[in-house]
């Protein structure tokens, strides 16, 4: 498909119009009905977008993050910052409980979980675009601290074992909420059946969304979570779920280069050693741990039990975004995304299905089970170009140009191409897709 200058020119305009209309009081929700809070990764990648257009709602987005701070350096999931729309979410503030712990912000109610840890390279990106850096830095250098210390957090608290891995402890913490691979982690234990109503089959086709036995588990990690007060050493002792996930991984490595060469930038040398060491410890952790010689890309870990789990994803070309793999790994990935495990049979399906094709879970609308996620193909565009891999990047990129033209500002697409999916999936105005195709067209 070809883009020309009108369309692109909507398709701009589109996304400024969704973005504003996203926008509240500091912050920007992902997604008016579906998702009325401040989630942490969509707030970096949505900051990133507003910095092309209105760079003080750009930094305040970030700055409201910043405020709901755990004292741990933990920064949250979610930040519940009003009352009213948690008739359209749940799990609720109240489930969540973040008051369980002495360490959560009194003046606002969140998760007592985090997310994949992007603000690295947002605020490098938002820094960059900066008309005015001398006018800004004490922002960037007090952001910058703040960062570290999330950082600093995950290190002491999330590894262990010393490998420069941290671990998520809760799939919502991988952002990739119902990945087939968490699926031999639930096969292990039954959870406990909870009597709840969703509300997210309100707003959205129960096909598209994970199962009710899935939000059982999920449900029951809060649980267990709070019950432990959200102290991390009980919580690594007691939960059956602790993955060391690729793609947060591959992030956090990111971030910590960004925050380097921008600690350099604002004259805070240490903190810029500090990072290259973070960067250089988790990149040897990937490296070493999580890449699969016969599957060809990188995979996931679970350490409760001891194994590595396996399946085609599109997070496990992650580490190619944070520069890690080596020249012939990134070969081997390059020849894995254009084979029918990510083309489907006929090689002539949309860049990048979450799950491989060959995936027996494998399922084009169920959310991170097989469709497209526009922010993910952000990344690995970034990630194949940076090797040289130009054609699979422009196709990256052009798929979610080309998606969004047809099918509208959606939160996730199916990769088959055929008329039985013409549609988009999930919420609709998503903002990620609008600051994600700010990005893409620039
Ligand atoms: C739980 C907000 C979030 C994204 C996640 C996406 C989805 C939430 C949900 O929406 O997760 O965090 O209720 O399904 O999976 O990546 O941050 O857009």
């Amino acid at each position: 498909m070809n883009f020309n200058h009108s369309a692109i020119e909507s398709l701009r305009e589109r996304s400024i119009v969704t973005l504003k209309k996203n926008w509240r009081e500091g912050f920007t929700v992902p997604s008016a009905n579906l998702y009325p809070f401040q989630w942490l990764w969509d707030s970096g990648f949505v900051s990133m977008g507003w910095s092309l257009i209105d760079k003080y709602k750009a930094r305040l987005e970030l700055e409201t993050l910043f405020g709901a701070q755990w004292e741990n350096g933990m920064i949250p999931h979610i930040i519940f910052h009003n009352d009213s729309p948690e008739k359209q979410y749940f799990p609720d503030a109240k489930f969540h409980g973040s008051e369980a712990s002495d360490l959560s912000p009194k003046h606002v109610k969140t998760t007592g979980m985090t997310q994949p840890p992007v603000l690295g390279f947002v605020l490098e990106f938002l820094f960059e675009n900066e008309i005015d850096k001398q006018k800004y830095l004490d922002f960037y250098r007090s952001a910058v601290k703040s960062v570290f210390r999330f950082h600093q957090y995950l290190y002491q608290n999330r590894d262990p074992k010393n490998e420069g891995l941290v671990y998520i402890r809760h799939n919502w913490e991988s952002g990739t909420d119902n990945c087939a691979v968490w699926d031999s982690v639930w096969a292990r234990y039954s959870a406990p059946t909870y009597d709840f109503v969703r509300k997210d089959t309100l707003h959205v086709d129960q096909s598209q969304r994970p199962t009710k036995k899935d939000y059982n588990y999920y449900m029951n990690l809060i649980e267990l979570s709070r019950n432990c007060g959200y102290d991390e050493q009980k919580m690594y002792e007691i939960l059956p779920f602790l993955i060391q996930d690729p793609l947060f991984n591959s992030i956090l490595a990111k971030s910590n280069q960004c925050l380097s060469r921008l600690s350099n930038a604002l004259d805070l040398p240490e903190l810029s050693v500090q990072f290259d060491e973070w960067y250089a410890k988790t990149a040897h952790g990937i490296n070493t741990k999580l890449f699969d010689d016969v599957l060809g890309q990188y995979t996931y870990f679970d350490l409760k039990n001891n194994v590595q789990i396996s399946e085609p994803t599109a997070m496990g070309f992650a580490p190619l975004f944070a520069g890690i793999a080596s020249e012939e790994r990134a070969n081997k990935m390059a020849e894995l995304i254009l084979s029918k495990h990510f083309l489907g049979e006929n090689l002539d399906g949309y860049l990048c299905p979450s799950l491989g094709y060959s995936s027996s879970a494998f399922d084009p609308v169920r959310y991170w089970r097989g469709p497209i996620w526009p922010h993910i193909n952000w990344l690995l565009a970034i990630g194949f170009k940076q090797y040289g891999f130009l054609e699979i990047a422009e196709k990256l990129r052009n798929d979610i140009i080309e998606l969004s033209v047809k099918k509208g500002f959606y939160e996730y697409f199916s990769p088959i191409k055929s008329e039985e999916f013409k549609i988009g999936y999930g919420g609709e105005d998503f903002s990620w897709t609008a600051a994600i195709l700010l990005l893409i067209m620039e």
